[in-house]
């Protein structure tokens, strides 16, 4: 089994941490704050959440590697440019996400009832992007799929389509059309109630910073990064397959399925092998990134070269 779940914290643990993170909050404010580098702009603690471990071998990639090097095209597209242009730009609360489409309830929600009823917990992932690099990164989330049970898809519901945020005064730099605004990317439905499919909010001890996707994003271990949606403003069950941003930006290179596959290249880059951010060698990769014991049997029978 992939989920290790050790047993919640216990609330003197709980209480430890608290402090151990006050204290560290209140170095950052003071003295501290002068040596953090662009990138780690303040991000409250999470105090609470079950320490899930995802056992793979991997060591975390370090928190400035995660929180500096970035995609996120609203905010530029070079790596460094999320963290240098989304903190302050990007105004975090309130937020709510728009629930809609093929669901008994649908409605608007503040981030915080989205997120409350549910168990906050960490989940260690790898993360590969089809550019060639990958990390490992401790986010800290929900279950989509517990989430998304709560609105009562109905049986129409075949996908699952979600969208970022897409405003010109927060986000000024999607004057250049890039990519079709707003971002747009989708899941089949068991791919989204699979077990491995995060609604992410933190990462590393503390809430998502801005370059990340803060308030709320999607991670899908075994897809490309670009699978991973950031700050989602809408979740919607449709009935036929959703166009992604990437796939109508560039269809040839960019499909809807886009699970790691070392033996689909892209047109432009080998996906045999990836640079692990931090690491001097390169590593092979893996198929379903690692993860095929878990998500292999969603794509049985599907050709992953025509499905890519
Ligand atoms: N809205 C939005 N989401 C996005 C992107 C983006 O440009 N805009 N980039 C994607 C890509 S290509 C990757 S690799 C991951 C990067 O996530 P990270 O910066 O948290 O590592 O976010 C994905 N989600
Ligand atoms: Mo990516």
């Amino acid at each position: 089994m992939l989920i290790r779940h050790t047993p919640d914290l216990r609330e003197s643990e709980v209480t430890d941490r608290r402090l151990y993170l006050d204290r560290r909050r209140f170095l950052a404010l003071g003295a501290g704050a002068a040596l953090m580098g662009a990138g780690q702009a303040q991000a409250g603690p999470i105090a609470s959440y079950a320490k899930g471990v995802v056992v793979l071998d991997d060591k975390p990639t370090s928190k400035e590697a995660i929180t500096t090097y970035n995609n996120f095209y609203e905010y530029g597209t070079d790596k460094e440019d999320p963290a240098k242009n989304a903190p302050g730009k990007l105004k975090l609360r309130p937020w709510s996400v728009a629930v809609e489409g093929e669901c008994a309830r649908p409605g608007t929600i503040a981030l915080e009832d989205l997120v409350k009823p549910h168990r906050l917990e960490e989940r260690i992932y790898r993360m590969r992007c089809v550019e060639g690099w990958s990390m490992v990164i401790p986010w800290i989330g929900v279950s989509l799929a517990e989430v998304l049970k709560r609105f009562e898809p109905t049986s129409k519901a075949k996908f699952v389509e979600f969208a970022t945020l897409a405003d010109p005064v927060q986000m000024p730099w999607i004057k250049s059309r890039v990519l079709d605004w707003p971002y747009v990317e989708g899941l089949r439905m068991d791919e989204a109630m699979h077990p491995l499919t995060l609604l992410a909010t933190g990462l590393y001890g503390e809430e998502l910073l801005p370059q990340n996707g803060a308030p709320l994003r999607l991670v899908v271990p075994w897809k490309y990064g670009f699978k991973s949606i950031k700050s989602i403003v809408r979740i919607r069950f449709v009935e036929t397959q959703p166009r992604i941003s990437w796939e109508k930006a560039n269809g040839r290179e960019y499909g809807f399925y886009s699970n790691v596959n070392p033996e689909v290249d892209h047109p432009r880059w080998s996906q045999a092998s990836e640079r692990r951010i931090g690491e001097f060698r390169r590593r092979d990769t893996l198929m379903f990134n690692g993860y095929g014991d878990q998500v292999g049997s969603l794509y049985a029978g599907m050709d992953l070269r025509k499905n890519f």
